[in-house]
């Protein structure tokens, strides 16, 4: 390690003195002018990485959901992952590091991990659309030159699109060629030869409107869609060609206001779906014949695909985990298959290794009608982003198994009926203070909050109510439900006001809705 280079350089991507920041749910997130040093520091912690697992590591400059001002940055490790806990750790500590510490600190974490740095180190990189993420994207590569890694930018990707590239690269090609190209090839691949498979192919499963939030999902959907427009057509909104990053628009805004965004008409009974800012989240919705909004959210889409593969599984055991895909992601990694998605339209499915080789086997071997399940089933898994959730792939695998199961929107919708809901933001001093328990349904502190709200839930019928602290954004969560809209929305409401009184509440008072 050049000690001295380190120092010379970091010197020109100082740390803001007195700034704390945390690797939260989905790596750094904060206002973009706050950003310039933790990018140059994950660029070096990415080459310590690197070097320890002997593997080509993923830098994503993004911060997906979150307004257009802020900006973020996570690694992605070496099978598509999210970083190891562990190295979150690391990341923050480094961050954090003031000017004087930072050597001390690299030498640290390669001595508590053992990193040889003889070892060659290999990092890759992509950027969102943001205005500040090409800049950024520059101060993690002059990270990762100072340590002497290698790299290569992509440039402009989704975020599922970076994971992908290093799950492809670690696998020496075996789950695909590590080009945007050879990810528009292998999953239009699949879905083309799905959709000729379906019966009913009129023109109610071939069109769908796509709100893209004024995001990357824009550019590398208009890239892609020649590559299955044999099977889908898509129309764009909010391709960016206007609009502002996330505003009124897109997964975050329709999952959380329950309505279409702006700039998108909808007519009776269309198939719509929104992407978040980085495509890594989708949900649909439609209008029914009385012009109700219908949202289905990411539950729905994990029920269509479970019963989708369920005719070849017995059961379908359901499990909860603490919010965040990288906890969802390694719940779903200990079975055969394993679905997973969260309500907020973040998710995918995961197929195990066995798994994989009993369906190819069955592909070649068995009887006709057995071999064309196979076949299709061969076709989903390469459909599925198995390194993340991603709207790009999720979008394929719906509208694929719509058109083979033959339902139409409203069908899946009817799958079940959804409680009526409600979700609010809170603004609070410090949004720590708020610890919770049981996958996130119980706060522990501050203390009489959960008494309060259990008392809260008892005054409504078919009544639950959470609380937790964003990992993105800083913000208290409040999610409640109810047999009507109007109990589910007089119930968040009252849990965001004891939110408010006992977890030290800022700004405004939450108003009612
Ligand atoms: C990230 C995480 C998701 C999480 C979301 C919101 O998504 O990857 O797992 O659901 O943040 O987290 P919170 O509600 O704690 O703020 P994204 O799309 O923002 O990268």
């Amino acid at each position: 390690m050049d000690l001295g280079a380190i120092t010379k350089y970091s010197a020109l991507h100082a740390k803001p003195s007195g700034l704390i920041l945390q690797y939260g749910t989905a790596g750094f997130r904060t206002k973009a002018e706050h950003l310039d040093h933790v990018m140059f520091r994950m660029g070096l912690l990415a080459v310590l990485r690197s070097k320890q697992t002997k593997s080509t590591i993923g830098v994503m400059v993004t911060a997906s959901h979150n307004p257009e001002e802020d900006n973020g940055v996570k690694l992605v490790d070496p099978l598509g992952e999210m970083l190891a806990p562990s190295w979150e750790e690391h990341a923050t500590c480094l961050a954090n590091a003031e000017e004087q510490d930072m050597q001390r600190v690299l030498i640290d974490i390669s001595e508590k991990e053992a990193v040889n740095l003889q070892q060659d180190a290999f990092v890759v990189i992509g950027r969102d659309t943001r205005p500040s993420s090409e800049k950024l994207s520059q101060s993690v590569i002059d990270g990762v030159t100072v340590l002497g890694g290698q790299f290569h930018d992509y440039g402009l990707l989704t975020t599922p699109q970076l994971h992908y590239m290093v799950y492809c690269r670690n696998t020496g090609g075996r789950y695909g060629k590590a080009t945007i190209e050879g990810y528009y090839q292998k999953l239009s691949k699949a879905f083309v030869e799905l959709t000729k498979q379906a019966s009913c192919s009129g023109d109610e499963y071939r069109s769908l409107k796509v709100d893209c939030a004024n995001g990357i999902g824009a550019l590398k959907l208009r890239e892609m869609e020649h590559y299955f427009s044999q099977g889908l057509s898509v129309q764009l909104f909010n391709d960016g060609s206007k609009g502002k990053l996330n505003h009124l628009c897109g997964a975050d805004f329709v999952k959380s206001h329950q309505k279409p965004p702006q700039g998108m008409e909808i007519k009776s009974n269309e198939r719509c779906c929104s992407f978040d800012g980085d495509a890594d989240r989708i949900v649909y919705y439609y209008h029914d014949a009385d012009g109700h909004f219908h949202l289905i959210d990411g539950d729905k889409i994990a029920t269509l695909i479970s019963s989708f593969l369920k005719e070849l599984l017995v059961e379908v055991p359901v499990y909860c985990t603490k919010t965040g895909v990288k906890h969802l992601h390694h719940k779903a990694q200990e079975f055969d298959i394993g679905v997973y998605f969260e309500a907020n339209g973040h998710g995918t499915a995961l197929f195990s290794t066995a798994v994989e080789m009993k369906i190819k086997q069955s592909a070649e071997q068995l009887e006709d009608k057995k071999r064309k399940a196979a076949k299709m089933l061969e076709n989903i898994i390469d459909l599925f982003n198995q390194a993340a959730g991603d709207a790009i792939s999720d979008m394929l695998v719906i509208e694929a198994i719509l058109a083979l199961k033959g339902l139409t929107v409203q069908q899946w919708d009817g799958l079940y009926t959804d409680l009526p809901n409600r979700q609010l933001k809170v603004q609070v001093a410090d949004r720590r203070v708020i610890s919770t328990t049981n996958a996130e349904r119980q706060a522990v502190t501050p203390p009489g909050l959960q008494e309060a709200i259990n008392d809260l839930v008892k005054k409504y019928k078919l009544s639950r109510a959470f609380v937790r602290p964003s990992g993105t954004e800083d913000v208290v969560r409040v999610y409640a439900e109810a047999d009507s809209q109007e109990s589910a929305d007089h119930l968040a409401h009252e849990v965001s006001l004891a939110v408010f009184q006992l977890a030290g509440g800022i700004g405004e008072r939450p108003q009612p809705g």
